[in-house]
């Protein structure tokens, strides 16, 4: 895949510059304890790999829910690409079909395939991303045993949310990390001025009740112009890179503060 572990029990993941751009910025700001800590840049035999903190080691057994963060998940350029030259792909025209064949239109059965754009809207308007700015996308509660939660399962998102969080205890060490979480980027000129789209809240905790939150994935998280601020809680409009991160934050701090009665 994607990731390999490094001799010194490091993770490498794929090289991106878009990525590694975000991380190196990051390590600079107030951001930084929230996110992997980052020993950038290695190569092995041809790939390159960007070197990042174990976010699991010291560990014992643990649990992960990784929360896909903003009130969408595709970048602006998405839509240029959907109406200058659209690519049709049929592996994603075939996963709509496996789920929601009602939702294609008598063209898209017809050419097999769908844009990139138009499947990544229709997973977004699917799932809470779109109505609470983030989705649960995946909880890992062994090891191997990896349970994926696209497709039909986003109307449970709230079952899955208090079933992850067993303990109190981990329930408020996440609780007071996401407000922790909250101040940061109030402070945070990397959040000021970058769109971030795709990106995870990765809530991990073991049976020793550690818990915490991490900031993960940045391969579509791209700066805005200098004159531009933004303000991440606010609706999206094309042109705007509102990205509605902090919708999809309070709406998360709301949740766990429901499910804990702090
Ligand atoms: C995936 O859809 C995710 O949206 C990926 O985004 C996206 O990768 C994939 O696009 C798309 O197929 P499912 O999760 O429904 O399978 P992310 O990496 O943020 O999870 P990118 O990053 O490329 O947009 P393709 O074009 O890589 O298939
Ligand atoms: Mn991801």
């Amino acid at each position: 895949g994607n990731f390999q572990l490094s001799e010194g029990g490091e993770v490498l993941k794929l090289y991106s510059v878009v990525e590694a751009n975000c991380l190196d910025y990051l390590m600079r700001d107030p951001l930084r304890p929230f996110v992997p800590e980052y020993h950038g840049k290695v190569t092995r035999g041809e790939h390159c790999y960007i070197c990042l903190e174990d976010l699991l080691s010291g560990l014992r057994k643990p649990v992960i829910m990784d929360c896909k963060m903003g009130i969408r998940t595709y970048q602006e350029e998405e839509l240029v690409k959907a109406r200058t030259k659209a690519t049709l792909r049929s592996d994603m025209y075939q996963k709509m079909l496996k789920i929601e064949p009602m939702a294609l239109s008598a063209e898209e059965h017809a050419q097999r395939g769908v844009t990139k754009l138009r499947y990544l809207q229709w997973r977004d308007a699917n799932s809470s991303t779109s109505t609470l700015g983030f989705r649960i996308e995946g909880i890992m509660v062994r090891a191997m045993a990896s349970k994926s939660l696209q497709n039909s399962c986003y109307p449970k998102w709230p079952v899955y949310l208090t079933s992850f969080i067993p303990w109190k205890i981990s329930n408020k060490a996440y609780y007071s990390r996401l407000l922790a979480l909250n101040d940061a980027l109030t402070n945070s000129p990397f959040f000021r001025n970058h769109e971030v789209i795709g990106s995870s809240l990765l809530f991990v905790h073991d049976n020793t009740s550690k818990a915490s939150v991490w900031m993960i994935d940045f391969g579509k998280t791209t700066p805005v112009p200098d004159t531009s601020k933004l303000q991440h809680n606010v609706p999206w409009a094309e042109g705007n890179r509102e990205d509605g991160y902090l919708i999809g934050l309070t709406s998360l701090i709301n949740s766990l503060s429901q499910a804990i009665s702090v």
